[in-house]
């Protein structure tokens, strides 16, 4: 199990409560679909998917993107218990959604890379090291049901 310290807890809820999770989910699911193509196949319902401006601008990218964030978002008050707050959702993703869990890790490191781009210097070593933990802790909770 992930253990976060009382100073982790503090730097991931002072950073996240200044994130735009709306736009943040659909910068995050956005790349992560021009970064790692072969994640497209999930979302073939979704449209244009042809060129990274397609993609970045593709409106069904940005409201899902929106709603895995605002997920991942209620996990994080849950931060002792990941694995309780994502059961449900780990269930969905390996028996209806049969998303392989490693995408759970690149989408994990996209959305580093996205609060590494948006809040710059505030993202200190220290920062991202406690969020590194929290997108693993995650990514772990969500292919925890998996078989
Ligand atoms: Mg998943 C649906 C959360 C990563 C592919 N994802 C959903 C839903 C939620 C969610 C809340 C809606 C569930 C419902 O309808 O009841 N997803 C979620 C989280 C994370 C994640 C919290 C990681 C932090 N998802 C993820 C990744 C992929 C993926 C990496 C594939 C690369 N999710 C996926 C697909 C659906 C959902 C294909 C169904 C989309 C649809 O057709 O509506």
């Amino acid at each position: 199990m992930v253990h976060f310290t009382a100073e982790e807890k503090a730097a991931i809820t002072s950073l996240w409560g200044k994130v735009n999770v709306e736009e943040a989910g659909g910068e995050a699911l956005g790349r992560l679909l021009v970064v790692y193509p072969w994640t497209q196949r999930f979302f073939q319902s979704f449209g244009d998917l042809s060129s990274a401006d397609a993609i970045m601008g593709n409106s069904k990218v940005k409201a899902h993107g929106k709603k895995v964030l605002n997920s991942f978002s209620d996990g994080l008050k849950n931060i002792d218990d990941l694995k309780g707050a994502f059961a449900k959702l780990s269930e969905l993703h390996c028996d209806k959604l049969h998303v392989d869990p490693e995408n759970f890790r690149l989408l994990g490191n996209v959305l580093v890379c996205v609060l590494a781009h948006h809040f710059g210097h505030e993202f200190n070593p220290q920062v991202q090291a406690a969020f590194q933990k929290v997108v693993a802790g995650v990514a772990s909770a969500l292919a925890h049901k998996y078989h």
